[in-house]
């Protein structure tokens, strides 16, 4: 956008005046915040309105997602609109702090974790493409939760993100659609096969649009979120009839429960049956408002998948596969064949996990109370597929049974993402592999065309333009400005690696940082951190297959050490710890609680002479990952190998120049294999290896308990009252490893955790030869560009034609 620093003071304090009818020196920072975002929603109106028209002939992308974690908007706007610097200039004459004013946007948080940050990468890298992909998803009343904690322990606290409105969301009520649950369905036989539901609880869902601008260029995409709203009320309630109201009172909440929190509890079947209809609304919703919008482009429906293109985010949004049979056939008279042709060529999905817990089933009885047209759908395509398998397999019941989409009373949403979808992808070579190979195999088998890889990436714009500006300066300085259109263009970092000069500058950047870092990281925990240790960081959800704890019995053994010998050669380490546990999630609650406990533990003693220092950032969301980014040397990525689908931390942590230890897992390979193994610190068991290990049904964790006697003191320090809280408050982590089969190999990677862990040391030892190794993550990172993921999702799944592909894959 072309305005200079003048006028864009001119507009601001116009903007303060009219909006808050004060003098700017009497403004809250809050009051501030405000003026700028209604500002950019003025910019950015317009720029959509002109992208939206220009954009109406063209195949459109809608990507369906359960979760979008998109992280502060107003910073990347600026971006995006080439407006940061002119604003900073602005703000920094008017002596404002700009940064203080980002401070008070809510981030919103409607994701839990990578898949729902990955679609917000990739609605950042279509809008910077050029290309027509838009979001759908849920706009939650509360955000994923936040996390307190209280004597160490987790407390979830709703996360309130919309309490003072959310300025850059657009409600379109003229555009709200109406979604049916529950009722009755029954057969009509008037020439053709047709349905009557009755019944039905009807909801509103009404659309709210948020603006996606592309980088540097016209595009304006939208995510559109949808609201769970009751058709109007009031006049029932003004009626005489008290039980009408009481009625009313009850639908009332419950419509506005379909959209009030991610992933309610599932622990009761209320909550199942709650997750279920978000499931439903979400994609009915969506897939109504995209065939809509189709007649309103005078598109004949037959030519759907030419102008349309759906993908599904996992499977929570696998009702789509039935839903748009439903429409054609229910709404819009098509036939069962022409239907179903046209949905598996618009339809494409993304698994994310082969974690067994994360394979989606539903009940069938739960399922068809609630949603019985869709169910009959269902039904017929199940028993329409179990027909193939049998021309394919006659009389091979098992393997028909393993791939039905029903089967014992369950529906399971894989098969049917599959089956109706005519992609299947991956988001690793080495998940992609597994799925192939084990998981699906029988349906690689039977589908082997539609199975391909498309390993993730994230955005450079976010995690590094944003995140790390100066970094993102001296990259521009010395490879060029256009390495953000073309993140490739970081290869020319790579005759800089051994260059002292550019080292320095790279190593006074992370060092500011540091300092940054360790001064907000006092002032939130009361713990002083030393700039010049190494910054050692494990963030991301916590879970048993991430091995947070790995991670925590290294910090043990190290502390054990530095006790036997307090003169110990060790260079300072600071270890860093951010994530969530799942409410129900108990023993990855109580790893916080040990991790907080051991943190005291070491953070209190004085012998140790602050050789290490161990901390938990409460809370961790984009916001704060944007804050260690720049500040981390090492970064751990350590899941037991197979079980991380593919890790998107690692790739962020690259592009800052951090150095990863990981295991050789998901996108930890393909990072070795792009930054070469001498940049990279890799340990422990192969994928294979662990699952040769499960399926002889584990192994013996006694055996590493007695045979390694640094293990043995590590997890007897777990119930002999080495940690403050008692002896008995972690035995359950204990016994995890030792009496219920330590199934995430965590003794089993031990010794060459510990052994990496050594090596690193020696390498961080050599300032100059870290510093290489830093430059090389840089210059690589760009094979993990969101932009080189979607283009390959674009040219291989959707069929669209990106203007400028892009270049050097
Ligand atoms: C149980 C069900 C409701 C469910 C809820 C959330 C199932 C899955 C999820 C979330 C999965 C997820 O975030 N997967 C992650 O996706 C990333 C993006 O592809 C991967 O990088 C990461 O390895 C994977 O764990």
């Amino acid at each position: 956008m072309n305005i200079d620093k003048e006028e864009f003071q001119r507009q601001y304090l116009d903007k303060v005046a009219k909006l808050h009818g004060k003098p700017l020196e009497e403004t809250s920072d809050g009051e501030r915040y405000q003026a700028l975002s209604s500002l950019i929603r003025d910019y950015i109106g317009q720029r959509w309105l002109l992208s939206r028209r220009r954009q109406r002939q063209g195949k459109q992308v809608y990507y369906l997602s359960i979760e979008f974690l998109l992280g502060r908007l107003t910073d990347m706007y600026l971006i995006n609109l080439g407006l940061r610097d002119t604003v900073a200039a602005a703000f920094f004459d008017l002596g404002v702090d700009l940064a203080a004013i980002l401070e008070s946007e809510e981030d919103p948080g409607l994701g839990n974790g990578g898949l729902g940050r990955l679609a917000a990468c990739y609605l950042d890298s279509m809008a910077a493409e050029s290309l027509p992909g838009h979001g759908c998803g849920l706009r939650y009343r509360y955000g994923f939760f936040e996390q307190d904690f209280v004597n160490g322990r987790q407390i979830e606290v709703p996360d309130d993100w919309l309490k003072t409105g959310f300025i850059y969301e657009f409600r379109r009520s003229d555009e709200a659609v109406e979604i049916r649950f529950g009722g009755t369905v029954t057969p009509e036989l008037n020439g053709k096969l047709r349905y009557r539901h009755e019944n039905y609880e009807s909801v509103l869902a009404v659309p709210y649009d948020v603006p996606v601008v592309g980088h540097l260029n016209d595009t304006v995409n939208t995510l559109r979120l949808w609201s769970a709203e009751p058709h109007r009320t009031d006049f029932v309630c003004s009626a005489t009839n008290r039980n009408d109201c009481l009625k009313t009172i009850e639908y009332k909440n419950d419509v506005e429960a379909i959209t009030s929190v991610l992933y309610p509890d599932d622990s009761t079947r209320d909550g199942r049956v709650l997750r279920l209809k978000q499931h439903y609304f979400l994609t009915s919703a969506s897939l109504q408002a995209i065939l809509a919008d189709l007649a309103r482009r005078d598109i004949p429906l037959t030519r759907l998948s030419d102008h349309v293109a759906v993908h599904i985010n996992d499977t929570h949004p696998a009702l789509a596969v039935p839903e748009l049979m439903r429409l054609l056939i229910d709404e819009h008279g098509m036939g069962w064949d022409e239907a179903w042709s046209l949905t598996v060529a618009t339809i494409s999905y993304t698994n994310h996990t082969i974690m067994p817990e994360a394979l989606e089933t539903w009940p069938v009885d739960l399922f068809q109370a609630l949603l019985p047209r869709i169910f009959v759908i269902v039904n017929e395509i199940n028993e329409r597929f179990c027909r193939e398998l049998w021309q394919r397999y006659p009389g091979d019941w098992d393997h028909i049974r393993a791939m039905a989409v029903i089967a014992d009373g369950t529906i399971r949403m894989a098969h049917l993402a599959i089956a109706g979808s005519h992609s299947v992808n991956g988001v690793a070579q080495l998940h992609t592999r597994i799925l192939k190979e084990r998981v699906m195999s029988d349906f690689h088998q039977f589908y082997p065309d539609k199975f391909n890889n498309k390993t993730n990436g994230v955005t450079h714009r976010r995690f590094l333009i944003k995140a790390n500006p100066q970094l993102a300066a001296l990259l521009g300085e010395t490879v060029g400005e256009q390495w953000v259109q073309y993140p490739c263009d970081l290869l020319g970092l790579l005759p800089h690696a051994a260059d002292p000069a550019f080292q320095d500058k790279l190593a006074a950047i992370r060092r500011w940082h540091k300092s940054k870092l360790a001064a907000q990281i006092l002032d939130a925990t009361g713990v002083r951190i030393d700039p010049d240790s190494i910054f050692d960081t494990h963030v991301k959800r916590i879970h048993g297959y991430k091995r947070q704890t790995l991670n925590a019995f290294h910090i043990m053994h190290l502390y054990n050490r530095l006790k036997a010998d307090p003169g110990m050669d060790l260079t300072p380490r600071t270890f860093i710890f951010g994530g969530k546990a799942a409410p129900a999630y108990r023993l990855a609650k109580l790893t916080i609680r040990f991790i907080n406990a051991l943190a005291d533990k070491i953070n209190r003693d004085k012998t140790i002479n602050d050789k290490i220092k161990v901390v938990f950032l409460e809370n961790y969301n984009v916001s704060l990952l944007e804050k260690l980014l720049p500040a981390t040397d090492v970064s751990e990525q350590i899941p037991t190998a197979s079980r991380e689908a593919c890790g998107t931390g690692n790739m962020k942590f690259i592009m800052n120049g951090s150095v990863i230890i990981g295991t050789l897992d998901g996108g930890n390979i393909e990072i070795r294999n792009a930054v070469g193994e001498d940049n990279i610190i890799t340990f422990g068991l192969t994928a294979d290896e662990v699952l040769n290990i499960y399926e002889r049904g584990g192994y013996n964790p006694w055996d590493i308990y007695c045979g390694d006697e640094r293990v043995k003191t590590v997890l007897d320090q777990l119930v002999n009252g080495f940690l403050p809280g008692g002896p008995d408050e972690y035995r359950p982590i204990f016994d995890s490893f030792l009496h219920h089969g330590d199934h995430f190999l965590v003794l089993k990677d031990f010794a060459a955790y510990v052994d990496a862990q050594k090596e690193l040391e020696r390498r961080y030892r050599d300032r100059r030869h870290w510093l290489s190794m830093s430059v090389r993550n840089i210059a690589h990172s760009g094979k993990f560009s969101g932009d080189r993921t979607f283009t390959e999702y674009a040219v291989d799944i959707w069929r669209l034609r990106p203007e400028a592909p892009v270049r050097c894959y």
